[in-house]
């Protein structure tokens, strides 16, 4: 065969009408118009067709030749890198830390000397379990992980929502997350830890019962990543500039308070919109609402540490906010998006080992043992050394050090001199003064698990027991059901027998064996619980309002105004995502069609239907799946008095409750705004069994 190549396959040919133009000086790589450069190679190289490969008369083969196609082609196939093994699923903001006051009494760190100091900083929320594309509404601890690109290096704190951990040393680490992850010869279940394996794991960890606790309980379920508490977990240390060590542990406050859903919601959710964490965030931060967090810190001595009768050092217990009250020191503020996913959010390489001078570990041997796993997984998931060069990762102060080449390496020492001791005086020199210094220093896990328990309100206690009843439900084998509710026996009588009876147990069975007797004496500590600190506002979060052709105009923008003020969003869904024509006759603008905007996508909802367009909204299942699940969600209902129907067809209408607010104008706004700062009437709970334990 002659060889003739040709990209002219025909379809396309027009894009060929596209021509380059070599100018005198910069315009080779400018279309005639000047406004639209003309794509090229990774090499620089001009292309002339991106649509059809070089081929061998009109149909092919393809040939070898073709460098652009090859390129093109070459460069897709590696798009990929590693996932995280853990905390795969995350989202990533840009913002700063402003420190408030000086905290030089207590560490030299060059981020707390100076009142009003702004610190650029890179924050990644994640789910632990799930793989990258896992929904974000899975049952799971969040990491929390904070870059703050400081003057002295980059202070990275890795932590998660939920204030202790499972496990008391990292070797037992590769076997938690095993045991959560997709079982191994079936490849599932993907993000859920409702499966044999991992209650089978936590059943022979007793020292795990307290993080279980938490887990169970609503923190795993949040609502916004806006919403959720951050902690460092470990105790570390602050050093000042005598060398006087002081314990500290890390808290991230959220200003807008803490919020979950329910569960049934998570579940809803994860179907409705998988990314609904993700858009949230997004959604806030391009909207200019900044969320925001303090951080807070409980600063301890040694003789501090010494009085409780568990090692603070231990990462499965806390010290409760009633014993140290932390004090705050700064705050957080994320108000920027990455430009792009995977330059920031995917190649951002978190390392609990970056510290600077001032912040110092603890013997915490989980801290140890992460300390040395955080630079080995950059190494396998950014490929090389050089990780350090990526943009996201790099120190925003000067540095200077002598590690050259290795892969992909965008900058090397210059000059002569990369060595050191070295006689020519040239590049940099340790510091005794400024540089980085070291500081030169078991028992069963029910008791903190008992003071969890009995920390929260009967609503979450509910909560507690409905998800640890679901989860049992999904583990096949009886011993290692029978397991867990032994260890329960050891928290609280009344949990167990709930989770005993909800499964079904023919007996219950015996308490677990406990080293040491759990302790019945731990006060309650309410700075524990999400509902008795809730924000008692309906800033920043999200009402649904449906409307038909025919509603009132003025009620909706009176709604819509006070929304504003209270710092609320909102969004309009309609029958048609084309919008609706009000009662005055001006277009309403819907961002959601009923089935496309369920009612879990929000804290709230109004119902502002016409009377004539009730007839047909009655009929959609959707519409009323709207209604149905907005009141077994106990969130508060605002309705016009057309909206009856949809009560009565969804066999509410008998059970209405001060959570259903009848909106007959625009003067019924303002208290209907004030209710829903409660953001959920949990009395209705036990009306409405959505989770039969509560
Ligand atoms: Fe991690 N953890 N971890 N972890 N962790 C990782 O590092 C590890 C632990 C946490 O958004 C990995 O870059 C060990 C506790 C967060 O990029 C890996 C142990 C806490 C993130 C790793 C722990 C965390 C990670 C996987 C046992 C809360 C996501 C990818 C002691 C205080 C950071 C990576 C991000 C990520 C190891 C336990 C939080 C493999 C060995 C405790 C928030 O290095």
């Amino acid at each position: 065969m002659a060889k003739s190549p040709s990209r002219n396959a025909g379809s396309q040919a027009v894009i060929h009408d596209q021509k380059m133009v070599r100018g005198e000086g910069g315009e080779l790589h400018q279309h005639a118009s000047g406004a639209i450069p003309v794509l090229t190679t990774a090499q620089g190289g001009p292309v002339s067709d991106d649509q059809n490969s070089l081929k061998i008369g009109a149909r092919g083969p393809t040939v070898l030749e073709d460098f652009h196609f090859r390129e093109k082609i070459f460069h897709f196939d590696h798009e990929r890198i590693p996932e995280r093994v853990v905390h795969a699923r995350g989202y990533g903001a840009h913002g700063y830390f402003e420190t408030y006051e000086s905290l030089a009494n207590y560490t030299r760190a060059d981020i707390f000397q100076r009142a009003g100091e702004k610190t650029p900083a890179f924050v990644r929320f994640s789910t632990v379990a799930g793989n990258k594309g896992s929904a974000d509404l899975a049952r799971d601890v969040r990491g929390f992980a904070v870059k703050l690109y400081t003057q002295e290096g980059n202070w990275d704190i890795v932590g998660n929502n939920i204030p202790v951990f499972f496990i008391q040393d990292a070797i037992k680490f590769p076997d938690l997350i095993h045991s959560v992850k997709e079982e191994p010869d079936r490849g599932f279940p993907q993000a859920q830890s409702a499966h044999d394996n991992f209650w089978d794991f936590i059943s022979l960890t007793p020292e795990s019962m307290h993080m279980i606790m938490w887990v169970m309980s609503d923190r795993a379920i949040p609502r916004s990543l806006r919403f959720m508490e951050g902690f460092g977990v470990h105790t570390f240390r602050m050093v000042n500039a005598k060398d006087e060590s002081t314990f500290v542990k890390f808290h991230w406050k959220p200003k807008l308070g803490m919020q979950s859903v329910a569960w049934n919601e998570a579940v809803k959710i994860n179907g409705a919109d998988p990314d609904f964490h993700r858009r949230d965030l997004w959604d806030s931060i391009q909207a200019g609402n900044f969320p925001e967090w303090e951080l807070q810190l409980q600063l301890f001595d040694q003789a501090f540490a010494d009085s409780f009768d568990f090692d603070v050092l231990d990462a499965t217990k806390l010290i409760p906010e009633e014993i140290l009250a932390p004090i705050p020191v700064g705050r957080l503020v994320l108000d920027r998006m990455p430009d792009n996913f995977f330059a920031e959010t995917e190649q951002v390489a978190f390392m609990t080992q970056n510290v600077p001078p001032g912040i110092d570990f603890s013997n915490d041997p989980l801290l140890q043992g992460r300390n040395f796993s955080y630079l080995d997984t950059q190494i396998k998931r950014l490929g090389g050394p050089n990780f350090t060069h990526i943009p996201i990762n790099a120190p925003k102060c000067p540095f200077h050090h002598f590690q050259q080449d290795g892969h992909m390496a965008m900058r090397n020492p210059v000059g002569r001199v990369n060595y050191q001791p070295n006689s020519f005086a040239q590049g940099p020199r340790e510091s005794p003064q400024l540089g980085f210094k070291a500081f030169a220093e078991v028992e069963e896990g029910y008791s903190q698990a008992r003071q969890f328990y009995i920390s929260q309100t009967p609503t979450e206690q509910g909560h507690i027991a409905a998800a640890l009843t679901f989860e049992l439900s999904k583990v096949k084998s009886p011993v290692i059901r029978e397991r867990m509710v032994s260890h329960l026996l050891n928290i609280d009588d009344g949990l167990a027998n709930k989770v005993g009876d909800g499964l079904g147990l023919k007996a219950m069975p015996k308490p677990a064996d406990a080293a040491i007797a759990t302790r019945q004496d731990l006060a309650a500590a309410p700075s524990l619980s999400i509902l008795e600190n809730g924000p008692q506002q309906f800033k920043g979060r999200k009402l649904g309002i449906l409307v038909t052709d025919g509603t009132d105009a003025a009620l909706l923008k009176a709604l819509t105004s006070e929304l504003a003020k209270a710092g609320a969003s909102f969004e309009i869904i309609a029958p048609k995502v084309g919008g609706a024509k009000a009662s005055d006759g001006s277009l309403i603008e819907a961002q959601q069609m009923i089935g496309g905007g369920p009612s879990v996508l929000y804290d709230a909802v109004a119902l502002l239907p016409s009377k004539a367009a009730m007839a047909d909204l009655i009929k959609e299942a959707t519409a009323r799946d709207f209604v149905a699940d907005a009141f077994a969600h106990c969130k508060f209902i605002g309705y016009v008095d057309a909206a009856m129907p949809l009560f009565e067809k969804t066999g509410i209408a008998d059970s209405l409750d001060g959570g259903v607010i009848a909106l007959s104008g625009a003067k019924d706004v303002t208290g209907f705004l004030t209710a829903l700062g409660a953001l959920r009437l949990w009395a209705r709970e036990p009306k409405v069994k959505m989770s039969k334990l509560s």
